[in-house]
This record gives C-alpha cells, structure tokens and sequence, in this order.
C-alpha cells in the first residue's frame, strides 16, 4: 500500500466561462445581445451599484436566478464531458468557474471552485452567514440566520471584490501540466491572467473558444467552434479515445 501523500496537485486545470454555458440557453456577456449589452455592468454588478440602488440589483439577480430555476436551462454536453473527465482521472482534474450558474455542479463536477461565487446562494452582510437561496431576494428579505431584514445579498464576487480561491487556484496553476479555458473572453482578471501563471510554469496552454479571444496568442493550441462539440473530443483526446 503506497503510504498517504499530500493531496498531489491537478495535473488538469480547466477555466470555464460563460461560453460553456451558452449552448444550454444562458446569455454570455460581452457578445452582441449579451448581458452586458441590456444593462450596464456599474449599475448591477459592483457594491456601489448594490448600495446605490439594492432593489435594482436584486431585480436582475432575481431574473437570473428565476431563468435557472425554472426548468429551461440544464447542462449541455461539454459540462457533462468535463464532470466524466474528473471522475476518470480522479484527483488529477479541477475546474475553475467564472460562472455563476450551477449547471457544473447539476453535471457532477468534482472538486469545482465558483471564483466569481455563485447566483443560487445569498450572504447576509450583517451576519456573513451564507446558504442556498433559490427564491427571490428584496431588501424586505429577512437573513434567515440573524432575522436582519434588507441585509442579504447574492453570493457572487461583483467587480471590485476579491475572487473566491484566488490562493488555490494560483498554486494549481504553477503545478498542472495542461491549462484548458473554455468559453471565456479573457476580458476579466484576474482570471484573464491564467494562462500566463500556467504557462510560466510550463503547462501546456489550449484555448477552446468560439472564436479568437484577447489571450489565443497565449496559448499553444487553440480550438475555435462550439464547446458542446469541441470539449467532448477534447476530453476523448485526454482519455487516451482519440488520436
Ligand atoms: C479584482 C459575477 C482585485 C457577477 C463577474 C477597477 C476597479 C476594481 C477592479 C478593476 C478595475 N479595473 C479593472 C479591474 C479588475 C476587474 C476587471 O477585470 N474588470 C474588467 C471589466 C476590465 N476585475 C475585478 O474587479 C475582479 N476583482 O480584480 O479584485 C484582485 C485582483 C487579483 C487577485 C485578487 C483580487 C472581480 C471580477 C469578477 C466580476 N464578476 N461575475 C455576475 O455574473 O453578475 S465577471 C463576469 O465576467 C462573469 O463572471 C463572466 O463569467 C466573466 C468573464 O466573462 P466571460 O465568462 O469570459 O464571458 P464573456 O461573455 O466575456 O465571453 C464569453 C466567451 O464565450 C466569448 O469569448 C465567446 O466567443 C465564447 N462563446 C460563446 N458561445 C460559445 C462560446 N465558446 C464556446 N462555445 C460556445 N457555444
């Protein structure tokens, strides 16, 4: 029996963004009709945003969350490819998300880290207590935990604050052999800046994208088209499937 060490390294570190999620119905934000297009990112996704108008901000959580919630939107092929890889190089694969949206953790995907935090949770920022919320929040909304009313926030990271992991997921990316980004403009840091930590460290860089991001130039090898086609064969070329 070898003897127990340290949990080693992934030797896979995969960065999901919004693309990944576009095929299962969910806008992204920085294509045309995407979310950043219908409202201003500084009037809903910043603390001053939320300070200066809470019910506003609640109103476009409150959208998302529904959309979510409602049965219309499940995980799609490259979710559910990404969730066999890491059970089939168990301990070797960890997935990054910039997302919001639960549909990695509907496709099984283990371990996960939400950098950005995650929509179906809320935060009292009275008490720090934090729990899955899958209703409707309003500043009448009382913290279930401390009985503050108005206090309760969603559970992501808005611009300016600090991405969840951010330790972890830098000493994944000084130790993997592969970094995978999958659907993401790398128009956000600090994730923008993974594949410059990974591939500083000698990981081998792929992008899978629709099309050409701000970072492909990083990159060794870069797939452009349709993730729910592109990560699937990916994933068969990591398992050893496919040439
Ligand atoms: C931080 C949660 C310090 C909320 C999000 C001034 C003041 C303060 C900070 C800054 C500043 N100026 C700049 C910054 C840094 C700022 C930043 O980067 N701003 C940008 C706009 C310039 N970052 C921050 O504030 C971060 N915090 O810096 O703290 C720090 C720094 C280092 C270390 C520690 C601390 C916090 C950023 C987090 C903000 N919250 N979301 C919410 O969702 O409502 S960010 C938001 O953008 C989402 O999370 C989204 O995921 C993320 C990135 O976007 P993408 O996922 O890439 O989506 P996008 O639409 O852009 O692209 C989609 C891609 O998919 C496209 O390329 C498309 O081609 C592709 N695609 C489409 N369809 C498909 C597809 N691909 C494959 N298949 C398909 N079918």
């Amino acid at each position: 029996m070898a003897p127990m060490t340290a949990k080693a390294s992934p030797r896979i570190v995969v960065l999901t963004g919004a693309g990944i999620s576009r095929e299962s119905g969910l806008a992204t934000f920085r294509e045309p009709g995407g979310v950043w297009d219908r409202v201003n990112l500084e009037d809903v996704a910043t603390p001053e945003a939320f300070r200066r108008d809470p019910d506003f901000v609640h109103s476009f959580y409150n959208a998302r969350r529904a959309q979510l919630t409602d049965g219309s939107v499940r995980p799609n092929a490259a979710h559910t490819a990404l969730a066999r890889l890491a059970r089939e190089r168990h301990g070797e694969v960890l997935v990054i998300t910039q997302n919001i949206d639960d549909l990695h953790d509907r496709a099984g995907q283990d371990p996960l880290i939400h950098m950005h935090g995650e929509l179906l949770r809320a935060i009292c920022t009275a008490c720090r207590e934090r729990r899955a919320w899958h209703g409707e929040l309003t500043t009448e909304t009382p913290c279930p935990a401390c009985g503050t009313a108005g206090t309760l926030r969603p559970d992501v990271v808005w611009f300016g604050e600090m991405p969840l992991d951010v330790e972890r997921i830098l000493a994944a990316l000084h130790a993997c052999e592969t970094f995978v980004a999958v659907g993401t403009s790398a128009a956000v840091q600090p994730a923008a800046s993974f594949v410059h930590e990974a591939r500083s460290a000698g990981a081998r860089c792929v992008e899978v994208n629709l099309e050409p991001s701000e970072a492909t130039p990083a990159f060794h090898d870069a797939r452009h088209g349709p993730a729910t086609e592109l990560v699937p064969t990916f994933v068969a070329e990591l398992l050893g499937e496919r040439g």
